[in-house]
């Protein structure tokens, strides 16, 4: 059907500007007629969509970014030159991009994976690109492995499957038969790697850089970041109930945090050291399979990041935004890090092949926000008419048309290092320990952190069809922990095999690091975090009322879910839509849960199934639970009736913002499920 365009507006054109007088039929001979070649219009159109597509990252391909804005924290110039950091207060902008590693553009958001945590800050000297994931370690030390890791852990090639997920034999094998990945092993079967959302996740910059002074000085540093809203993540349950219900879990959590004003922020946080504590540290700081527990050298939080304003366009930003992690700027160095080293070609050459030119630094959401000025010229898609005579230094041409010139002052210098050796390919000897931080790591989590290890070690092998897969992997975690390991053999039901022959002997003795538990850093409160009501007919309207607003000034957000979108009819006659219908708002999606029911209202929604699975489920998610007393048939529906417990609040005599600060707490894990 043909629709004029209204006053305020814009008349449909080709790519060319011509108006279009219709958009609905293509050119025929006749009205029956075939359709013609020179329908240019037809063409252009259907020329345009069949390339729309460029190719998805080859890792970190679904991913979903967001603008906000960096805040130095205080005048860091003791430490770096970098002009981001010249004084407390000062602004720059940047644009983050979440993403996880192994699934398609299309796969699901609550994959079992590590999670990229990738920056761009748009500074007045340079973008510099922090390109980090939510685990602070690797699973390789030398960049000529990753593809290697990649292809095991992506789809099988004979069978195409599965789909964003390590649970295969593929990558049980690899890792297996890479001792070193063991540390990394234990982070990704932790519930950091299926985090409520990216908000309540850290960062974490991975390699050492260094920080360079004016005077050419240079400290290394370990880079954080730390969420201001805390530390949260779902159960493994919950996370393959949540893929089903809602994909896009974690990109609509951000989009909705943004929109409804509440911005989330991360401290940036750094560790620095320098040579001398680089020589006495246990282990190699150069090993991106090692961390410097916090305990040994404290964090120091140099600034803040929040985001502010979610994309315009999803390709345009999010999906051609080119991070690169040679994109440094003065006052950032990098380290002889073997794995960095690699990542520096990667980048930018993965960039070429997707966004198929090198002028992929002109698109909006790649280009410096500062002056550039280069020599650099022509290739496909060059959108800069570049002025002056010279393309070339030196010149003897004066003025604009001479070109730009380097700075000796204010330009980038790389720091002198020195250097020798024979060329050579080796491990270094001290890169050698796969175990210790492993066991270190381990030690470190809460029963509960360490439960929940266990059964991911054990769902995941329970995926391999080989045996000797699984039994590689239990004989390196004993090395780890002869707990762990003889739990997570009994878990598979197969016998305990030898430990693997370490090639250096692990040591059992570092001391516990809490603060590489989730627990230390558990949100405060619920502020943020998202409260699901089921609602039935026959409820008074001021407790639902009062209930949701005082979730609401909390700073929580709040969804209805009833039997019919179209609403209930509450006891005062009056009709009250609601978000969700019952089968499309399971109670994983909502970080806890209160069941406001009444009479027959209550019998008619108990009777249905989506019923029972949303209070059975948020029970057995140990989630905070809150009912009236009119809700009875809901609780008898979920089974869980004869099983209420301190976290389950009944709503009758417990005010709203009592629940309110018992929601806060993250989960009742003394609950026996
Ligand atoms: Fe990446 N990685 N990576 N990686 N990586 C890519 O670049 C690579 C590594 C990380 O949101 C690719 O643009 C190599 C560590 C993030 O756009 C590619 C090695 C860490 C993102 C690439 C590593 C990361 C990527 C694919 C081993 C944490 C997403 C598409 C030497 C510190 C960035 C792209 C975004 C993306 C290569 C290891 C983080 C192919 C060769 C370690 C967050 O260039």
């Amino acid at each position: 059907m043909h629709q004029q365009p209204g006053p305020d507006q814009q008349v449909l054109t080709t790519a060319q500007g011509l108006p279009l007088a219709d958009d609905q039929n293509s050119l025929t001979a006749g009205e029956r007629g075939p359709t013609l070649l020179e329908d240019f219009a037809l063409r252009e159109k259907i020329f345009h969509f069949d390339h729309e597509r460029i190719p998805e990252r080859v890792v970190h391909a679904r991913g979903y970014g967001a603008h906000g804005t960096f805040t130095a924290a205080e005048d860091l110039s003791d430490l770096t030159c970098a002009s981001l950091f010249a004084e407390a207060g000062k602004q720059t902008p940047v644009f983050v991009r979440f993403s996880t590693v192994a699934g398609n553009l299309g796969s699901f958001d609550l994959a079992r994976d590590v999670r990229g945590f990738a920056v761009k800050f748009y500074t007045d000297e340079g973008n510099w690109d922090l390109v980090g994931n939510n685990i602070p370690v690797f699973f390789v030390q030398d960049a000529v492995k990753f593809p290697d890791l990649v292809h095991a852990v992506k789809e099988e090639q004979d069978r195409g499957w599965p789909q964003a997920q390590s649970a295969h034999d593929t990558f049980w094998d690899f890792a297996g038969l890479m001792p070193e990945s063991t540390h990394m092993l234990l982070w990704q079967m932790s519930d950091r790697a299926i985090p409520r959302s990216f908000r309540f996740m850290q960062g974490f910059g991975v390699h050492t850089f260094r920080f360079v002074d004016a005077d050419g000085r240079s400290t290394y540093v370990k880079f954080h970041w730390v969420p201001r809203q805390g530390l949260q993540s779902v159960v493994w349950n919950e996370a393959v109930k949540i893929n089903g219900a809602d994909p896009d879990f974690h990109r609509k959590d951000l989009w909705q945090a943004i929109q409804n004003g509440d911005l989330p922020e991360w401290d940036l946080a750094v560790q620095t050291f320098d040579d001398e504590f680089a020589d006495r540290f246990e282990f190699d700081v150069l090993d991106a399979t090692k961390v410097i527990p916090e305990e040994q050298v404290p964090l120091r939080v140099i600034g803040t990041l929040r985001l502010e304003r979610t994309v315009d366009n999803v390709f345009s930003e999010t999906e051609q935004v080119a991070f690169c992690t040679q994109n440094i700027v003065r006052g950032i160095d990098f380290t002889n890090d073997p794995l960095l080293q690699g990542r520096n070609f990667s980048y930018l050459d993965t960039q070429l092949k997707r966004l198929g030119s090198p002028n992929f630094t002109q698109l909006p959401i790649n280009a410096p926000r500062c002056p550039v000025a280069h020599f650099q010229r022509d290739g496909h898609m060059q959108t800069g008419a570049q002025s002056g005579r010279a393309t070339y230094e030196p010149n003897s041409f004066t003025g604009a048309a001479a070109g730009p010139r380097a700075d000796a002052e204010r330009g980038y210098r790389s720091v002198a290092r020195h250097e020798s050796g024979d060329t050579r390919r080796t491990r270094p000897e001290s890169f050698a320990d796969h175990y210790s931080q492993a066991g270190q790591f381990w030690r470190s989590q809460s029963a509960t952190e360490q439960q929940h290890i266990r059964m991911a070690f054990v769902f995941e092998l329970s995926k391999c069809e080989i045996p000797q897969i699984r039994t590689r992997v239990v004989a390196n975690l004993r090395n780890v922990d002869e707990e762990l390991a003889a739990g997570v053999a009994d878990g598979l039901g197969m016998e305990l095999p030898d430990a693997t022959e370490a090639h250096q002997a692990p040591r059992h003795d570092l001391p516990e690091s809490p603060a590489l538990s989730m627990t230390t850093r558990a949100p405060e409160s619920f502020d943020g975090r998202k409260l699901g009501i089921l609602v039935t007919d026959g409820v008074e309207a001021s407790v639902l009322d009062t209930l949701q607003d005082t979730f609401e000034q909390g700073g929580a957000l709040v969804e209805t879910i009833g039997l019919k979108v179209g609403g209930v009819t509450l006891a005062d006659g009056t009709r009250r839509p609601v978000d969700h219908k019952i089968d499309g708002a399971p109670s994983v999606l909502f970080d806890a849960v209160a069941l406001l029911g009444d009479g027959t209202g209550a019998e008619e929604l108990a009777g249905h199934p989506a019923t029972r699975d949303f209070v059975s489920d948020a029970f057995s998610h140990y989630k905070v639970i809150g009912h009236l007393p009119g809700a009875r048939a809901l609780l008898e529906a979920g089974g869980i009736d004869g099983s209420l417990d301190e976290a389950c609040h009944d709503l009758g005599s417990v005010d709203p913002q009592e629940f309110l600060v018992a929601c806060g707490a993250l989960r009742h894990w003394a609950r026996d499920v």
